[in-house]
């Protein structure tokens, strides 16, 4: 089966251990969205109940990993067809590391931690919506976050170059009250080792984004003066966008074969054929395979084997590839209820586990199209 790993960044206190209990107690039922989750090994399951048990319904919150732990969580991404029958698509391998790696003075360099940094095929950045919030209002431990520990991790990512990065912005609840996804956004882009990073991917060409997320909802709790998370008593999670850095995975990393292939044919080539590096991606695709020849159909036969998804997949792609923000909108607006169709349409072909990743693939297509609409400055392509 097609397996995905996904390294998990982000200072002690951010959010992973309750993003990924809460992700996977919303994707384990089988909803609206076409696929859940199943996690493998029981205790794991058990585990993960657990923690979303006590974020819940107890009044404290679970404890932080040790800086000794690393958890991995195998989640099998599952179709279920109209006669009921379950097959499975792919595989997510999730990795949270202890935070405190990042902020405290390690001795020396964990190879283990770099090995896994080197495998994985994309990394997932928690921004600590808190500390967002302090940065916008100059306190001081924005100001920490800025100098110590944002540099610390966007050191991490840095050791990985051709990998798409998602920064996803966790306890959206106590942000969006006071901020725009786009005033963080011009916030962060005013930080050097920020730009930096975003710039090399950018002419990379390899994907980058920032998605808000919230494990509780609003309302759920309020941070006190003292910087402390207190629950409100009587109100039920209800979390927000949970499922979108999921589903934003394969695209992401699809996109960024295409790229690599790109990449690598013109280098083979030589003078023979030229892809200018700064047209948008869909330019120079458009003029890439001009060069192939075969369409389509013969781009996406050329990636490597686990990237081979159906060719409608790849079209999308390709069709929604960089639009300046205000066109991204209304095309993605136009573009749902084809998405829908797809989805229903490929939904009734599984019968495999190909068929399966397929179906999938467009469900997670459909999200990321959501995302387009509800915060098209979540795409850093192209903005420096
Ligand atoms: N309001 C709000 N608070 C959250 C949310 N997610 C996490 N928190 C708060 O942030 C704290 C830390 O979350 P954890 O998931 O334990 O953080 P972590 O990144 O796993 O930290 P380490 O295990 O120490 O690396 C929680 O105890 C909550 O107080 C959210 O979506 N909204
Ligand atoms: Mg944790």
């Amino acid at each position: 089966m097609n397996t995905y790993s996904v390294i998990m960044l982000g200072p002690s206190g951010s959010g992973k251990t309750v993003f990924l209990a809460s992700m996977y107690k919303k994707l384990s039922t089988h909803g609206k969205l076409g696929f859940f989750l199943k996690v493998e090994g029981a205790e794991k399951r058990k585990r993960l109940n657990n923690i979303y048990t006590q974020i819940a319904f107890e009044e404290e919150w679970p404890t932080g990993n040790k800086l000794s732990e690393v958890s991995e969580w195998k989640f099998t991404c599952c179709v279920q067809t109209k006669d009921l029958s379950i097959y499975d698509a792919c595989k997510f391998i999730y990795i949270d590391y202890a935070g405190g790696r990042l902020t405290d003075e390690m001795e020396e360099e964990d190879e283990e931690f770099n090995n896994k940094i080197q495998a994985a095929d994309i990394m997932l950045v928690l921004l600590d919506g808190q500390r967002l919030c302090n940065l916008m209002r100059r306190e001081k431990p924005g100001m920490v976050f800025v100098s110590r520990e944002l540099p610390n991790m966007l050191q991490e990512v840095q050791k990985i170059q051709n990998k798409p990065v998602h920064f996803v912005i966790s306890k959206w609840d106590i942000v969006e009250p006071h901020y725009s996804l786009q005033q963080i956004r011009d916030r962060l882009l005013e930080i050097e080792e920020f730009t930096n990073l975003v710039r090399a991917r950018n002419e990379a060409g390899t994907p980058v984004r920032l998605i808000p997320v919230s494990s509780v909802g609003k309302g759920f709790a309020t941070l006190l003066q003292d910087g402390s998370m207190a629950k409100n008593v009587g109100v039920l999670p209800k979390p927000f966008q949970l499922e979108v850095p999921l589903a934003c995975i394969l695209p992401d990393i699809i996109q960024n074969q295409v790229e690599e292939l790109i990449k690598k044919i013109t280098a083979e080539q030589g003078k023979k054929i030229e892809v200018k590096a700064e047209l948008s991606f869909g330019e120079r695709l458009g003029q890439f395979l001009g060069f192939l020849g075969g369409g389509v159909k013969k781009l996406q036969q050329s990636l490597p084997e686990e990237y081979q998804f159906g060719e409608d997949i790849i079209e999308n792609l390709i069709e929604t590839a960089e639009r300046p923000a205000r066109e991204k909108v209304a095309e993605a607006q136009r573009r749902t209820e084809e998405l829908r169709a797809k989805q229903a349409e490929s939904l009734n072909k599984v019968v495999d586990e190909k068929t399966a990743l397929d179906s999938a693939v467009n469900s997670f297509s459909l999200i990321k199209n959501q995302l387009d609409i509800d915060f098209p400055e979540s795409d850093l392509r192209n903005v420096l």
